[in-house]
Formats: structure tokens, sequence, C-alpha cells
């Protein structure tokens, strides 16, 4: 069948693309479709990936899926979570949004550098089923950011597994996914095993 990739985000949408190649399934992305940006009203991440996945699945009548994702630090009680692309300004300067991170740990004089990326998914058909799944890694913050690989936050996190930053890591590197043990390591790859075991067939 063919899906809906509700994102916006290129960063976003060649790791879903990446996460999808094994099933065969055709997907276009909602940027591909013109579909408008629905606002991002919910107080959580699940909510957020339901309301894109959901206007993209009424808007073309095709099952569509979203991420809702953000950078949580310890430190910093959460943020900046849910409003991790709102924190890189309308220019996406992400350069610039790792570097209130740092500013704003410095503030505090914060010591503990623990984070955590969130992902959650969405996966909406036009009939209104939906289901969610989500995913998590723990890391710590390293400064300067090391790696130009990957997008948003990704030079600044050092996940628990490796001693590189995502930004220094290769695409499938970052999924690190191994099927057999249905094991992964990023965040949106952990996420997108459980919605494969769910709601995927392997060719
Ligand atoms: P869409 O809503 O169109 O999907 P967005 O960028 O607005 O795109 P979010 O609202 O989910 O998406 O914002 C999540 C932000 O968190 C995103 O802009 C990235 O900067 C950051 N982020 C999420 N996953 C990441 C990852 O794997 N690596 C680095 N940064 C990530």
């Amino acid at each position: 069948g063919k899906v809906v990739i509700a994102t916006h985000n290129s960063g976003k949408l060649v790791e879903m693309r990446e996460l999808l190649a094994p099933f065969g399934v055709e997907a276009v992305s909602a940027g591909e479709l013109n579909l408008p940006e629905p606002e991002e009203t919910g107080t959580m991440f699940a909510e957020n990936a339901a309301i894109k996945a959901r206007a993209a699945a009424s808007a073309t009548g095709l099952p569509a899926f979203a991420d809702d994702s953000g950078l949580c630090v310890n430190a910093l009680d959460g943020a900046p979570g849910l409003f991790s692309a709102r924190w890189s300004g309308g220019s996406k300067d992400f350069a610039g949004a790792m570097a209130r991170i740092e500013r704003e740990l410095a503030a505090r004089g914060a010591t503990d550098r623990r984070s955590h990326f969130v992902s959650a998914l969405v996966l909406a058909w036009p009939d209104g089923h939906e289901e969610l799944f989500e995913g998590r890694v723990f890391g710590e913050l390293v400064w300067p950011p090391r790696g130009e690989r990957g997008f948003g936050y990704d030079p600044m996190f050092k996940p628990d597994e490796t001693a590189l930053t995502f930004g220094e890591l290769g695409a499938q590197e970052k999924h690190g996914i191994d099927w057999e043990a249905g094991r992964a390591l990023s965040h949106r790859a952990r996420a997108f095993l459980s919605l494969a075991a769910a709601c995927l067939r392997r060719p």
C-alpha cells in the first residue's frame, strides 16, 4: 500500500523513508503533497503526533504516519522537549538552539548533563483508527557539538551505547537496528521497531 509521511522536516523524512524501505511500502511526504502544517497544540509528544497523522490521513484518504519528537534535558526540567523545533526559531538554527541549551545549563551552574530523545510515532487511518508507538534513547550532552551528520540536535547528543555522537554516526548506525534481536538505537528507530512489529509485514 501507500502511506503518507506527515512531516515537513527533511531530516526526519530521510530517516522515516530509510526505516520504511525494507517493507516495500510506497511513501509520499506531506511536503511533496503540499499539505498544510497543522498547529501543534498538544501538551505531549503523543498528542502532537496524532494531530499531524490525523490531519494528513483525512486530507488524503491514505494511512499516514507522523513523528513528534524532542530532546529532554534533565537539568533544564525536560526543556526543550516539546519545544525542540521551536527553540531553533523560524530560521531552523540548530547551532543556535544547541548553544542556548549550553547557555542555560551554565546559567544554572548545572553539572548534570543527562538527557534523552523521545519519539512518538502515530499511524492513523482515514477511518479514524490510530496506533501510537514511543521510543526513547538516553545519553549525555557534549560540548562543543561533534559531527556533521544527522540533523537537529544530533551533534550535541551522545547515546550511552556509543562513544560517538549522533552527529558522528552514519544513518544506519544511528538507527542501529538489529531485526533478529528486535533492538534499535535511536528513539525513532526504537519507536519504529514497535510499529513495524504491530502494523507491517516484511515482504
Ligand atoms: P514536523 O512536525 O513537520 O515533523 P518538526 O521539525 O516541527 O517537523 P517536531 O515538532 O517533532 O518536528 O520537532 C522535533 C525537533 O526535535 C526537530 O525539529 C529536531 O530538531 C529535534 N529532533 C527530533 N528528533 C531528532 C533527532 O533524531 N536528531 C536530532 N534532533 C532531533
